[in-house]
């Protein structure tokens, strides 16, 4: 085993994991990177690490990012949950592989922008060859976010959209209803909300700024849904 299989293999072995997938350019390491400081200013005791492997001059993710945070208090305490960004660049797709190993829930990142289609669609592909029966028996946990909604509206799709994509890319329609429930975000504007609400001083977690909200539902909705799943099978 090379070591950045032994790690991701030995993060999945306690607590559960969780992994945003998506094409190149989708905003994985951003969404990932936004809950990270959020949790961070919210609630520092949960966090435990956070890894970027990046290439510095172009800012892709060449091996995966990993964060990782505990859940609950009292006899809760000490239950951990592991977020994984994959590389979305083609070149990695056997790495790919290797980071989904294990999981247990998935936030799929579309890119609205509609020049980013194909990319999108290529990307769905392939976690459904990979993943498929697992996502439609619902062993493995699964949000769509469909983020940069920030952009001009004529050069992006909305979440309408979401459901010609997923079947173009040979995805069934068994989960129309997860199609339907699409998240539109942005982390651009979740960013902005941020940096202006912490300048203010201002910081309220009952009252997150609504860009913000809409980038952490998604993923406490899998969270939540893992956990009754092996609630319900203790
Ligand atoms: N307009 C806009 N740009 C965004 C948004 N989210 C991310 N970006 C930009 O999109 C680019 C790619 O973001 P990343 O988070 O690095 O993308 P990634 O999915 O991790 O890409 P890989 O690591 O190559 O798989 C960056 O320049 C981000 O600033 C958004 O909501 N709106
Ligand atoms: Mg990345």
């Amino acid at each position: 085993m090379s070591q950045e299989e032994e790690l991701v293999f030995e993060e999945s072995q306690q607590g559960i994991k969780i992994v945003f997938w998506g094409a190149t350019m989708a905003g994985k390491t951003t969404a990932l990177s936004l809950f990270h400081a959020i949790k961070k200013k919210e609630d520092p005791e949960s966090v435990y690490n956070f890894l970027k492997l990046e290439d510095k001059a172009t800012e892709r993710t060449i091996g995966f990012d990993q964060a990782t945070f505990g859940l609950g208090s009292g006899s809760g305490k000490g239950f951990k949950y592991h977020l994984f960004t994959t590389p979305g660049q083609d070149r990695f797709k056997s790495m790919r592989k290797i980071v989904i190993n294990g999981l247990h829930g998935l936030i799929v990142v579309l890119d609205s922008e509609k020049a980013r289609w194909q990319e999108n669609k290529d990307s769905l592909t392939e976690l459904f060859d990979i993943l498929g029966e697992k996502i439609y028996n619902r062993e493995v946990k699964l949000a769509i976010i469909l983020n940069k909604m920030d952009l001009p509206v004529d050069t992006r799709i909305s979440a309408a959209d979401v459901g010609k994509l997923m079947l173009e890319a040979g995805v069934s329609d068994k989960l129309r209803d997860t199609f339907a429930s699409t998240f539109e975000v942005s982390c651009l504007e979740a960013l902005t909300a941020l940096k202006e609400a912490w300048s203010k001083g201002e910081w309220n977690p009952k009252q997150r700024p609504q860009p913000v909200q809409r980038i952490i539902q998604p993923i406490q909705m899998v969270i939540r849904d893992i956990l009754v799943s092996q609630l319900r099978k203790a």
